[in-house]
This record gives structure tokens, C-alpha cells and sequence, in this order.
């Protein structure tokens, strides 16, 4: 068995439901570790890197709005897991893609639903295997962001404007 590292989202539709506390509580008791958190407004360009695969769906739109915090203005809850075969034991955790069809007991089947407009609103995404993890998790994260950085870093220097904490 591996280390891994697998990226949670808390989707706009879990923070709204205010169920963040409740999923970290059940993603404790797989014993991995948290090794980053951080609320994020998503944009547009980092939805859509997020859910490339995806990009032919007749649910694309729909997907893209959902996950910016379009129906519920709300942000996303990102996190990143770690320890032995993550990817699959948060997959386990959260359960399957349709919340109809996912375990009662599991994130999806106790608090996803599916609107009207046929959007798949399950609350939490976990990375599919580590290979999408590390996509991710790139996306999402900087390795500063991260308690450790598991996939290999450089150094470089880059010249942005910052905000700090006016004395
Ligand atoms: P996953 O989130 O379980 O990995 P993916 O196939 O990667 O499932 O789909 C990403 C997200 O797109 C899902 O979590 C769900 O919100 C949405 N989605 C997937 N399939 C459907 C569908 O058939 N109808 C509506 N929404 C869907
Ligand atoms: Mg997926």
C-alpha cells in the first residue's frame, strides 16, 4: 500500500447546508491525516481545469455554475488527505457519484439530492486515484498551502503584489 494524497472539496451546496463539521468528523475516522484547508471563491478557468473531463456533458454548464457557488453563493471548502491508499478509502467515504444510488450512510446518500434541472447536487467531491489527486491537487493547492508537499517542488521567484496586515 501507498501514500497518498487525495483533494476534498466541500461543495457551495455542503457549505450552505453547513455540513463541513460532519464530513471532517467522518473523514477522521478513516485515521488519514489533514495536511491543507482553505476556503475558495472558485473561478471560471479553475472550474473548468477541475472538471476538463467532463466538458462534453449536456450537464456541463449547470456543473460549472454549481461548483463557482452560482446557486448557492456560496464558496468551496477544498482539503487535502493523506496517509495509506487515500484516494480510495475517501472514495469510500464519500460514496457514489449519483446520491440516489449512493450508500444511505455515506456523505453523498445522506446529504446529496438531484435538482430539477437534473444537477447531481452530492455535497463533497473526493479525487478519483492518485493520478487525478496530483492533477488536482496542483490546481487547487500551492505547496506552501500544504503541511507537507508530497509531489516535487523548485524554487523560483516571482514579483506579485500582495496584501499584508496595515500597521
Ligand atoms: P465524481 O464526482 O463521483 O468523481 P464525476 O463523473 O467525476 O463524478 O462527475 C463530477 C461531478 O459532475 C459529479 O460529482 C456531479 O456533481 C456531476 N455529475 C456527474 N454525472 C452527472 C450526471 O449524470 N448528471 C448530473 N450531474 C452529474
Ligand atoms: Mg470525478
Amino acid at each position: 500500500m501507498a501514500v497518498e494524497q487525495g483533494l476534498v472539496l466541500i461543495k457551495p451546496d455542503g457549505v450552505v447546508k453547513q455540513i463541513s463539521g460532519d464530513v471532517m468528523n467522518r473523514l477522521a475516522d478513516t485515521g488519514l491525516h489533514l495536511v491543507g484547508a482553505k476556503m475558495v471563491q472558485v473561478s471560471q478557468e479553475l472550474a473548468h481545469a477541475h472538471y476538463h473531463h467532463l466538458k462534453d456533458k449536456a450537464f456541463f454548464k449547470e456543473l460549472i455554475d454549481y461548483i463557482m457557488g452560482k446557486l448557492h453563493q456560496r464558496p468551496v471548502f477544498a482539503l487535502v488527505y493523506e496517509g495509506e491508499s487515500a484516494c480510495e478509502r475517501l472514495r469510500k467515504a464519500i460514496g457514489a457519484t449519483n446520491p440516489e444510488e449512493a450508500e444511505p450512510t455515506s456523505i453523498r446518500g445522506k446529504y446529496g439530492r438531484i435538482t430539477s434541472k437534473g444537477v447531481f447536487e452530492n455535497v463533497v467531491h473526493a479525487s478519483e486515484n492518485p493520478k487525478e489527486a496530483e492533477r488536482e491537487i496542483k490546481l487547487w493547492f500551492a505547496p506552501q498551502d500544504l503541511i507537507h508537499a508530497m509531489y516535487p517542488t523548485e524554487e523560483k521567484s516571482v514579483e506579485q503584489k500582495v496584501k499584508v496586515w496595515r500597521n
